[in-house]
Parts: structure tokens; sequence; C-alpha cells
């Protein structure tokens, strides 16, 4: 078939709207009408040719939601008219990562995902002119059309809304699965959260419904305030106007260091001061930012000797198939709140108007509406 998608055609261009070739599903595989996608700023950080991993030229977009149209041989557990919302991190339930409860990172198709192909090795989209265009983290959702493995999709609620709920597909599911899964952030908690973009709001919202009873945001735009007040900030701290030392301004602003801090910026100098505002003895800093590559995290290594320690995150922690249709039934059920964190939506023609408006600061989410 052909479907209409954004094409990243080569590192630091913009992305280019065209037709292109899509195969159908293959055993195990299944097709997927993508009714909307949100912009995250990994996609950006890919095109930027910042990702180790970038491959060019691809369907980039891995935060979206959509229906089964097709599925090939063997799949059982999605069927044509299902609402999913497709997985960039996959769950098999089958491999030694899945079968291990101290990880969400399923393994059974992380090689081919990370050379930007199906599981048999090859793509399913090309240009009109036969050129292989590749996949991007399993998903390429910037296309209106794309071909998924059954593992990497998460059957959802019908009734949900895909402009809101494909959020969930990574920045609601990362911010919120950063507390609960991965630092399991307990009642009267002191906390810091570092960039309070689409991740970051999703950090505070999680550490409010955790019970924190303190929540530092710190970013250098102020304009992120208001939001981050709404979510569950309690103090706002923008490093350009401290005098003198971040980490000690933090420090003190915490009683002494936060239980928790978490890195949404993916810049390894905010990393570092992270680590070092996580209270002596016991202080947990979690890193969800993505650096670019050759980018390296440092720190004096008392820090850690003195009881402070460093983790990282990917989706949250989440179990895809498993977790993701119970946030979206959160959402539902009003436990989370995502509108307000959209502030803008597109057509697919005007997507590098959102990479704009994320550069800018303008935006937390923008959304594109297929
Ligand atoms: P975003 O652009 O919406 O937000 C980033 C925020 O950081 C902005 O508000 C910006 O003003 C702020 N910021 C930038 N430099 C700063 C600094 N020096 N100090 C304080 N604040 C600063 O981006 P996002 O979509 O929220 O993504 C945030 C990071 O998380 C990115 O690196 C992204 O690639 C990564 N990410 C990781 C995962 C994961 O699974 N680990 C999932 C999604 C996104
Ligand atoms: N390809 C990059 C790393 C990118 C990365 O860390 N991706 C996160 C998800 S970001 C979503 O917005 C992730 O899931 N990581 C685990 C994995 O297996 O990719 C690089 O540096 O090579
Ligand atoms: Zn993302």
């Amino acid at each position: 078939m052909r479907t209409r998608a954004a094409v990243a055609v080569e590192a630091g261009k913009p992305l280019e709207i065209m037709d292109v070739n899509l195969e159908g599903p293959k055993t195990g595989e299944v097709l997927v009408e993508i009714k909307a996608t949100g912009l995250c700023h990994t996609d950006d950080f890919t095109l930027s040719g910042a990702d180790p991993e970038g491959l060019f030229p691809a369907i980039l977009g891995h935060e979206g939601a959509g229906v089964v149209l097709e599925v090939g041989e063997g799949v059982t557990s999605v069927a044509p008219g299902d609402h999913v919302i497709p997985l960039y991190t996959p769950e098999c339930r089958e491999c030694e990562y899945c079968l291990n409860p101290k990880t969400n990172l399923c393994q059974a198709i992380r090689s081919t995902q990370g050379q930007g192909l199906m599981p048999d090795g090859t793509s399913r989209f090309s240009m009109l002119d036969g050129t292989p265009i590749l996949h991007y983290m399993g998903c390429s959702t910037f296309a209106n059309h794309t071909v998924l493995p059954e593992i990497a999709v998460a059957k959802i609620n019908p009734d949900a809304p895909f402009d809101k709920v494909c959020y969930i597909g990574c920045g609601v599911t990362t911010g919120i699965g950063a507390v609960i899964n991965t630092a399991k952030v307990e009642i009267g908690s002191r906390a810091i959260v570092f960039g309070l973009g689409g991740i970051g709001l999703n950090v505070i919202q999680g550490l409010r419904m955790a019970g924190a009873d303190q929540i530092v945001g710190v970013d250098i735009n102020d304009g992120k305030s208001q939001m981050a007040r709404h979510f569950g900030m309690t103090d706002f701290v923008n490093p350009t106007d401290v005098q003198g030392d971040l980490v000690a301004h933090l420090v003190e602003l915490t009683n002494g260091g936060a239980d928790y801090t978490f890195d949404a910026t993916g810049n390894v100098q905010v990393m570092r001061a992270a680590l070092e505002s996580a209270h002596k003895g016991w202080g947990e800093s979690i890193i969800i930012g993505v650096a670019p590559a050759g980018a390296e995290i440092s720190t004096r290594p008392f820090q850690l000797v003195t009881g402070r320690s460093w983790r990282g995150t990917a989706f949250g922690g989440a179990r895809g198939r498993t977790d993701v249709p119970k946030i979206v039934d959160w959402y539902m059920e009003g436990k989370i709140e995502i509108d307000p964190m959209i502030t803008h939506t597109m057509p697919l023609e005007d997507i590098n108007k959102g990479f704009d408006l994320m550069h800018s600061g303008e935006s937390i989410r923008s959304v594109v509406v297929y």
C-alpha cells in the first residue's frame, strides 16, 4: 500500500512529507493506522545526528496511537479494529529479560530494532523509487500507517482519545514510571526534577501520585514553571537566577539533599548536579535524559562512597503490553491528567513546526493528528 509519512532523509535536515510504499504485515506482525503521534525530544535528538544509533533515511516517531487494520499469520493477541499503542520497548513475555522482574528491557527484537529493521531483518517502508526507508525505535509513528511486531503493541480501551493517549506511548509512561517503577518513591519524600518538559512534568505528576512532600522543579526556562505547579511542583529554581553553586542551593532547599532526583534534560552536567543534590547516605538519582554520542557522566567517586546512587530508566521501567493499558485506564478514570500538556496539535504537513516549537521552548507536547 501507499501511505503518507514524514521522512528523515538526512541528519540535521527538516523532515520531508511524502507518499511512501508500505508492505503488509508478515508472520507475527500487525498493520496499524496511526491516528495521532506526539513529538518527543528523542525524535529531535535522532534527527539532529546526535544519536549513535541514528540511521537515515528513516521514519521517526515513537509516541503514537492507532487502530489495527490487518494482522499477519500467527497473530493472536490483537485483531483488526483493536485500538493500540505502539511500544518501543516491546514485551515478549518469554526472553531472559521479560522473565526477570528486575527489568522491563525485553531484548527479543532489540538488535534488529536498533538497525531500523523488522525482526526478519528487512524494512517494510520504501520510497516510491524503491529506495528502502528504515524503521525507528520499532515504531515509525510519523507515518499514517506502520507495521509492528505483535509483541510491540499494547491493546487499549477503545473509548480513549487517540490525540491524548498517544502521549502514553512515551512521555507519560516514562515520567510516571520513573517515579513508581524505577525509584519506587515513598510517601513524604523530597524530590528534585531537572527539566520541566514533556517528561519532567510527568515525573512531577508521578511524584504527586506517590505522595512526595516536596517537589522541586529546575529549569532554565521560567515559562515552564506555571504548568509544573499545576502538576504538583512545590518549589521552582531557575539555575540562571541562583547566586553561587546550584547544588549547594538545592541541598539547602531540600534540607540536606533530596531523597530522589531525576534528570529529564539529557545534559550530562545537569546529570552530575542531580546526583550531587541527592541526600548523603541514601539519595537516589535517576537518569531519564538521553545524551548525545560521546557524552559521558562524571562525579567524584566519593559522592557514591557516601551513599548516593545513580540509576537509569527506559520507558519508565514499564512493561508495555501489561502496563500501558492500565495507564490509559488511569487517564480515562481521571487519575492522571494529560490534556494540558498537549499544548499544540497539527497535521502531518506541519510536523516541522512542531519541532520548531520544541526548540523555542514554547510547547510541552505537540501532537500530529492524521
Ligand atoms: P523537552 O524538550 O520537552 O524538555 C526538556 C526540558 O529541559 C526543557 O523544559 C528545557 O528548558 C529543560 N532544560 C534544558 N537544559 C536545561 C538545563 N541545563 N537545566 C535545567 N533545565 C534544562 O524534552 P522531553 O521530551 O521532556 O525529553 C527530556 C529528555 O528525556 C530528553 O533527553 C529525551 O530524549 C529523554 N527521554 C528519555 C526517555 C527514556 O525512556 N529514558 C523517554 C523519553 C524521553
Ligand atoms: N539510541 C541512543 C539511546 C536512546 C535511548 O536511550 N532511548 C531510550 C528511550 S528514549 C524515548 O524517548 C531507551 O528506551 N533506551 C533503551 C534502549 O534499549 O534503547 C544511544 O545512545 O545509542
Ligand atoms: Zn520518547
